[in-house]
């Protein structure tokens, strides 16, 4: 640090000297969260708008989650799984219970839950379906997003996330999301599919939102097929649309659902993978695990997580807040036609679309809000991702808006 450097600068430079490049963070070093503020290492206060892409629905450092989990942290953090503890059980059972399944796989990271919900699936489709070894086929959407690992790249239709990657996974094919006569189609069209992979709500693709009816005709075509319905609801479920998952919204029960990031409000990683016996214990011992899988301090936090979720109402306020956010948006673009061109939204999960005006992106956009005290980062180039912690208030809400709505006016 030189005299004349202030200490955000001086800490983003040791993370450009010390740390790999494989990220562009807005210009802003944080060093405390509460609620739905953070604050940098100057004391500038600001609202989070991206909750660490959907993982802090409960708020920043959920008192009860953060108690919970550090009182797990003093007892027992890791057993492994070559021995019991006595917070699994107890815990899996509250999740099961909680979403309504026989049976939980627990992992840490989203990734690992999508990874193992793609070998879940293709075990079922050869113990199962009847499918010849090694070639079962996973059915996934044109722009997913399902996390960085070799086998989810090789899925993925962006080149920033495969390009020099390869080669790829095989056994996967690619559909048209939001497009349920082009998934009958390929259904109908090779038998050895064991499993149809979605997004309910797509997140990285820039929160784009499928037809009511959608995700239902999918889950019936896969029914009719029989192909496993498996729900990604790492970023879109735990009452980020406004439902406590977003298959809610078409009363659609995935075969496997995936969840991760808000499952511990941002305390701790946890994952989790559920389904019923027929498909979960087609998986013996010994066949897949994780160090860290299911330990207490996840089990703690998780339950804490979800327990915040319910007893605070939260899917119930994203839904109510998330109305009032699309509703101002729409105003914000309305004042704006030249330079916001789309505005989108489900619950407190939005997205506003910039048109590029005079070299002035969706990146200047954050920038500026960032200087009027509200954080959010653009995803692919030019769509500005809003999803605010679920525990926001309606004033603060409108605070937000109005911050939104002087920057936009200000270009
Ligand atoms: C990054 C994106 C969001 C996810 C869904 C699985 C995962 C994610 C629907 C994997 C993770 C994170 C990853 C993080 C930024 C963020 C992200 F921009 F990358 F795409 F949210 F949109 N399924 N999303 O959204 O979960 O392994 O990360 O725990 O990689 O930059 P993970």
């Amino acid at each position: 640090m030189t005299e004349t450097m202030t200490k955000s600068e001086t800490l983003m430079e040791l993370e450009e000297h010390y740390g790999a490049h494989n990220y562009h963070p807005i210009p802003v070093v944080l060093d405390r969260g509460e609620g739905v503020y953070v604050w940098d290492v100057e004391g500038k206060k600001y609202f989070d708008f991206l909750s660490a892409y959907s993982a802090v629905n409960q708020g920043h450092c959920h008192p009860a989650i953060v108690s919970a989990t550090t009182k797990q942290l003093q007892k027992l953090t890791l057993s492994s799984r070559a021995f019991y503890n006595d917070s699994l059980g107890e815990y899996e059972k509250f999740i099961t219970k909680f979403f309504g399944y026989d049976k939980v796989l627990p992992m840490n990271t989203g990734a690992e839950g999508v990874e193992t919900a793609l070998k879940m699936a293709r075990r079922w489709g050869y113990v199962k379906k009847g499918i010849a070894d090694n070639e079962a086929k996973i059915v996934v959407c044109e722009n997913n997003f399902h996390g960085r690992t070799i086998s989810i790249v090789s899925i993925s239709t962006d080149p920033d996330s495969y390009g020099q990657f390869g080669p790829f996974t095989p056994g996967f094919l690619k559909v048209p999301y939001n497009d349920a006569d082009a998934l009958d189609k390929l259904l109908s069209s090779d038998k050895n599919i064991a499993g149809f992979l979605i997004e309910p709500v797509q997140g990285e693709a820039g929160v784009v939102i499928p037809d009511a009816g959608y995700l239902k005709k999918a889950y019936d075509i896969c029914k009719k097929h029989n192909v496993l319905f498996i729900a990604d609801e790492i970023q879109s479920g735990l009452g980020r649309t406004g439902k406590m998952l977003s298959c809610d919204h078409d009363g659609v029960h995935a075969d496997i659902l995936i969840l991760g990031k808000a499952l511990s409000g941002g305390v701790y990683p946890v994952s989790a993978v559920l389904s019923n016996d027929e498909i979960m214990l087609c998986i013996k011992p010994g066949q897949h695990g994780s160090t860290y899988g299911g330990n207490p301090v996840a089990c703690k936090a998780a339950i804490a997580g979800l327990t915040v979720l319910k007893e605070e109402k939260l899917a119930e306020n994203s839904e109510r807040l998330g109305k009032i956010l699309l509703t101002e948006l729409n105003k914000i673009k309305d004042e704006r036609p030249d330079l916001v061109t789309t505005v989108r939204g489900k619950g407190l999960f939005a997205a506003m679309v910039i048109k590029e005006k005079e070299g002035k992106t969706a990146w200047e956009v954050c920038l500026k809000m960032m200087e009027h005290g509200l954080l959010a980062k653009p995803t692919h180039g030019d769509i500005i991702r809003f999803a605010p912690p679920l525990v926001m208030t309606k004033e603060q809400l409108m605070e937000c808006v109005a911050i939104i709505r002087k920057v936009i006016l200000s270009f």
